[in-house]
């Protein structure tokens, strides 16, 4: 078994589909092993993101993850990582494939709903950002 961390993004939640997400999501046979509720920070979405410093995106995004609140959730299903990915679909929704959740449902590149680790490491990294007691998995 693998685990995944999704965050529903601010728009996710201000456009009301958290529901239809975790639905979604549950129907593709993820277990939703972990949730919360909260609005990041500038300096915690600073953190999260530093990877993306100095990119033209970056201080809009920041924004708009500040913007309201979001739900982080662990995912758990085996090749969880990949398998969510797959699920999600490209950054960019116009490169998204047909019923993955950014073709469905993003607006922009910026405003796509719902994040997914890319890698096993990454995943590691961000749900201990978020679930710092969940130490088991990490
Ligand atoms: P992903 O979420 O698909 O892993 P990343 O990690 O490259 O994509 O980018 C993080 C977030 O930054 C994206 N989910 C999206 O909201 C935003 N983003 C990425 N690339 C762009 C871009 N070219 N223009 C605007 N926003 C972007």
């Amino acid at each position: 078994m693998q685990y995944t961390l999704a965050i529903l993004k601010p728009d996710c939640v201000e456009r009301k589909l958290t529901g239809k997400i975790i639905d979604f999501i549950e129907s593709h046979d993820f277990e939703v092993f972990r949730l919360r509720k909260l609005q990041l920070t500038k300096k915690e979405a600073q953190a999260f993101y530093s990877m993306h410093k100095g990119r033209d995106f970056y201080e809009p995004l920041i924004e708009f993850m500040t913007s309201g609140p979001c739900l982080p959730i662990i995912l758990k299903k085996d090749n969880a990582v990949d398998a969510f990915r797959e699920v999600l679909g490209a950054t960019d929704l116009n490169k998204a494939a047909d019923g993955t959740i950014r073709k469905l449902y993003a607006e922009t590149i910026r405003r796509n709903v719902v994040h997914g680790s890319d890698s096993d490491e990454n995943a590691k990294k961000e749900i201990a950002f978020f679930f710092p007691t969940m130490n088991i998995l990490v």
